[in-house]
């Protein structure tokens, strides 16, 4: 793995960290500061740059002095200021700087003092009540660490979804082989398919519930056993991750699943449905008074409310109970419906598999049509096309396209949006192709105005079909950009261009909310892989599952449609005129 500009730029700010750590002058320290910012966003490799001799200095921020940190760096993997700096001071030092109220000078005090070097230790010595005694600190402030350090760790236990069932599918098979056990099932978050999941619930029914605690506690990815009882034990597996398991009677199966799956939000919203009509609802059954009248099947319990059972993904409390009372509740998408991928790369960028190679594979999943959308020319980093090899890319997909059947290949590009909303390609080459993703890959810090300013000027583009990933959030790792999603929504609304729904496990972008305010307003969301190997087409399952939580039904969904009705819907832009070839 060559180093990525990510890599120095983490380099440099770890360098920024200590330096203020250890009270440098400020000046040097927003140097590096800067400087690690304008490498993470500079479009270009900066090995490669270095490779083609091109002047360092061109970068904004970087003068002598770091032009020769770069090369360093670049030849070594290393940087010997980091590495005296470290001698100074542990490199976890410098995390203690992302607790909500610790600056610099503070984070000194705390090591020099109480040699502090983690989060862990500082949370050690915060509950021990060793940091109010400190020249600065009182007792607000250390509780205000406990409760910000608690709060950290909480955020950073949840797993995101598509690794959570990695290890969440083996353990249910485990337990499915007990014998005795009739249903077996992950409720909770899991089952309402939500992005990420803060632990796993396990729900049995079962005529011999110790056969199955037993064979829970002794699972062999089992580090930690919480909790073992009868009904109910929790276990912590390898990863970190917790497991809840509860085992009910066969009878009670459909109650205590309904429980289960919550939301929590939404059961209660469900009980105060019960209420008013004298009934009560808990994880056994539906009662009235003493009386049970329902809670074998799920859908017996939405029943005794008068209700069709409501697909977990909409389990929410965001309108499904009255959708499901007034007999509005949608038919959602499903993996199935979908014909087409419209966002995907091969080798020619940043991808690892050749253009026969993609098309096989989207054929074998049963697709009908695959748009190759590799990187545009700035994104030097994932080698993205210039004009010059779209043009020869769009020649071998017309020659592959002429040998190849049940499946057509269309000619796409995901190009870059630069800072000012332009495209960094020519209109004359994106006017060839049949689909243009428009994508953000820089600048995901500017403010509110200007962001939403940029994006909206690259709608107004008359080549661009779909706003890919349009808020360019990771999760867990990077925060949406601040924009206007509502004005962006309904731009694509009266330039008849369409919103992606990036379905890689770590994007999921557009997020649940999102695609619901999108249907809301009619337009169109692609449910795209953006798939860098053959192997990525199964991400499409997650962005059906993302999909799905946002309310989409099949014909809320532009690659559900044939090639024909995609290419009418692609065709020329409302409100702007094609350019005549
Ligand atoms: P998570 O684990 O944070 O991703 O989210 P959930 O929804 O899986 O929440 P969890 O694991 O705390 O609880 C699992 C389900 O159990 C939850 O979705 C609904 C139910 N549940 C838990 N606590 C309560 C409660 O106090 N009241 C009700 N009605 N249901 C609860
Ligand atoms: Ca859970
Ligand atoms: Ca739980």
């Amino acid at each position: 793995m060559p180093l990525q500009n990510a890599d120095i730029a983490a380099i440099f700010g770890e360098i920024a960290d200590l330096l203020e750590i250890q009270g440098a002058n400020p000046f040097r320290v927003r140097a590096y500061r800067n400087a690690a910012r304008s490498v993470s966003e500079l479009g270009k490799s900066i090995p490669e740059m270095i490779g083609h001799d091109e002047s360092l200095k061109t970068i904004r921020g970087i003068g002598d002095d770091l032009a020769r940190k770069l090369r360093e760096i670049s030849a070594t993997g290393k940087c010997a200021l980091l590495e005296t700096l470290h001698r100074e001071m542990p490199a976890a030092v410098s995390e203690l700087l992302q607790i909500q109220g610790l600056g610099p000078k503070r984070v000194r005090a705390i090591h020099d003092t109480l040699h502090v070097d983690t989060i862990e230790q500082l949370l050690r010595a915060a509950k021990q009540g060793r940091i109010r005694g400190l020249r600065g600190f009182g007792e607000k402030t250390e509780a205000h660490i406990v409760a910000s350090i608690e709060a950290r760790l909480k955020k950073s236990r949840r797993f995101k979804i598509a690794l959570a069932e990695q290890y969440a599918e083996p353990l249910l098979a485990h337990l499915k082989a007990v014998s005795g056990v009739e249903e077996a099932i992950i409720a909770g978050s899991f089952r309402r398919r939500a992005e990420t999941v803060g632990d796993l619930d396990i729900l049995i029914a079962a005529r011999n519930a110790s056969a199955v605690t037993q064979s829970f506690v002794h699972y062999e990815d089992v580090t930690e056993v919480l909790s073992s009882g009868d009904t109910r034990s929790g276990v912590v597996l390898r990863n970190g991750m917790q497991v809840d398991l509860r085992v009910v009677a066969p009878a009670n199966y459909g109650a205590a699943l309904v429980y289960f799956t919550g939301s929590k939000a939404h059961s209660i919203a469900m009980r105060r449905g019960a209420q008013e009509r004298g009934l009560k609802i808990n994880e056994y059954g539906v009662f009235r008074g003493d009386a049970r009248i329902a809670g074998d099947t799920e859908a017996s319990v939405y029943a005794c409310i008068g209700l069709p059972w409501i697909d977990p993904e909409l389990r929410e409390n965001r309108g499904e109970l009255q959708a499901a009372a007034a007999n509005r509740l949608p038919e959602l998408i499903e993996l199935s419906d979908l014909r087409g991928d419209l966002h995907t790369h091969t080798k020619a960028s940043d991808g690892h598999d050749t253009l026969l190679d993609m098309a096989l594979a989207a054929r074998e999943r049963g697709l009908s049509y695959l748009a190759i959308t590799d990187h545009s020319n700035r994104l030097t980093v994932a080698r993205g096309l210039d004009a010059r090899r779209l043009a020869e890319q769009i020649e071998e997909i017309d020659r592959i396209n002429r040998t190849l059947e049940s499946i057509v290949l269309l000619k796409g590009i995901e190009v870059d949006i630069l800072e000012d909303g332009r495209f960094d390609l020519p209109d004359d080459i994106l006017e060839r192709l049949d689909i243009v993703v428009g994508a953000v890959h820089s600048r995901f810090d500017l403010p509110r105005p200007q962001q939403t300013e940029r994006v909206l000027r690259a709608m107004d583009h008359p080549c661009l079909s779909i706003l890919a990933h349009p808020t360019g959030r990771l999760i867990g790792q990077r925060e949406p950009c601040d924009i206007d999603i509502e004005r962006v929504i309904r731009k694509a609304r009266e330039r008849g261009c369409h919103l992606e729904l990036n379905a890689q496990p770590d994007r999921l972008d557009l997020v649940d909310t999102y695609c619901q305010m999108a249907k809301d307003e009619g337009v169109l969301v692609s449910i795209d892989s953006d798939a860098h190997s053959r192997l990525d087409f199964g991400n499409l399952r997650h962005g059906v599952d993302q999909a799905r939580r946002g309310w989409l039904s099949r014909n809320d969904v532009l690659n559900t449609r044939t090639l024909d009705e995609l290419r009418a819907l692609l065709g020329t832009p409302k409100g702007a005129t094609k350019a005549a070839p």
